[in-house]
């Protein structure tokens, strides 16, 4: 039987257009979507898919033993505003799925793997401009927390097992085909949505609050490059920094109001203000660009043409 890809947390944001790409590259057969409930979408069930539990190592090696998996994308991970609500069920989560994923490799039960990490690895002590590499990483949510103690998990994995893991910060999402789970930069989405059903969106972080951003094509152009570049050019086994574009919610909100005149923004800031606060402003990924490759496509100007014209999609299908 040919090896094949497993995409866990296939039905998440990221999850969902990994498999789409990664399906359009290698064919529908050789990517196994899974999820810990069934899919909604008829286009992720219209290729193979498994209910997975990824703290249930057992169901994970069933899974991987009957598709003989060669390479698994673990995308599940409760993210840092759900988790601030459920802190304990977060670190279980976020830990255990990596743990799981890692000791399949140090079995040789497979033998690449990609793990997400975030830019909630950082913490108020971080340089917030220009944030190098290597720096200061004091994470105060549990999400950060978690992320920054996976990758050092990552890289002992690397060194003492050899296993082939690998992983990227990424910053803020934006994207329209599956909606966000609880992130703090959920925002830069919901804008969109409400932009156009009502004309006005409240956000729930203020109007300067600068934050590292990335539209949904160049993040999983990363994954995919990342997964693909030779192993010698892996020189970071934590995980790489990755840029996008930083912007506020009051420069989005400008942006989008170009498209839509009426458009008005109120600002009402709830728990999730102290932890953008906690988090940088802008990133250095000078060692994604130079180990690997990495290059973005889309600017703010972009992502706010493709969101507004991908959401009014939705729209007119549903
Ligand atoms: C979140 O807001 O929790 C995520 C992230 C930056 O990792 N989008």
């Amino acid at each position: 039987m040919p090896s094949k890809i497993l995409i866990v947390g296939a039905c998440g944001q990221i999850g969902s257009e990994l498999t789409f790409a990664l399906r359009d590259i290698h064919g529908e057969d050789a990517v196994i979507a899974s999820d810990i409930k069934s899919s909604t979408s008829p286009e992720l069930a219209s290729g193979p898919f498994e209910i997975l539990d990824a703290t249930d190592y057992d169901n994970f090696k069933t899974v991987v033993s009957k598709h003989n998996i060669d390479t698994v994308y673990m995308m599940a991970a409760m993210l840092s505003g759900t988790a601030e609500k459920f802190p304990e069920k977060g670190w279980d989560l976020n830990m255990t799925s990596l743990f799981n994923v890692l000791n399949l490799g140090k079995e040789k039960l497979v033998n690449k793997i990609f793990w997400p990490s975030s830019i909630a690895v950082f913490g108020p002590t971080t340089p917030k401009v220009d944030t190098p590499q290597q720096t200061i990483m004091e994470p105060t949510t549990v999400y950060g927390i978690s992320k920054q103690a996976g990758e050092r998990w990552c890289a002992y994995y690397y060194k003492r097992y050899g296993v082939d893991v690998r992983s990227i910060r990424y910053p803020g999402l934006i994207s329209y085909k599956t909606p966000p789970g609880g992130g703090t930069t959920d925002y830069a989405i919901e804008i969109f949505h409400e932009a156009l059903k009502s004309s006005s969106y409240t956000s729930f972080l203020s109007q300067e609050t600068t934050l590292p951003m990335m539209y949904m094509d160049d993040a999983i152009n990363a994954t995919i490059s990342i997964m693909d570049a030779p192993t010698e050019s892996i020189k970071i086994r934590s995980s790489y920094n990755l840029a996008g574009v930083s912007f506020t919610p009051e420069e989005l909100y400008a942006e989008v109001k170009k498209h839509i005149p009426d458009f008005e923004m109120n600002y009402k800031s709830d728990f999730r203000q102290d932890i953008a606060d906690s988090w940088p402003n802008c990133i250095n990924d000078s060692e994604a660009a130079s180990d690997w490759g990495w290059k973005k496509d889309f600017d703010l100007e972009m992502i706010v043409k493709e969101m507004l014209a991908g959401v009014k999609s939705l729209k007119e299908v549903n």
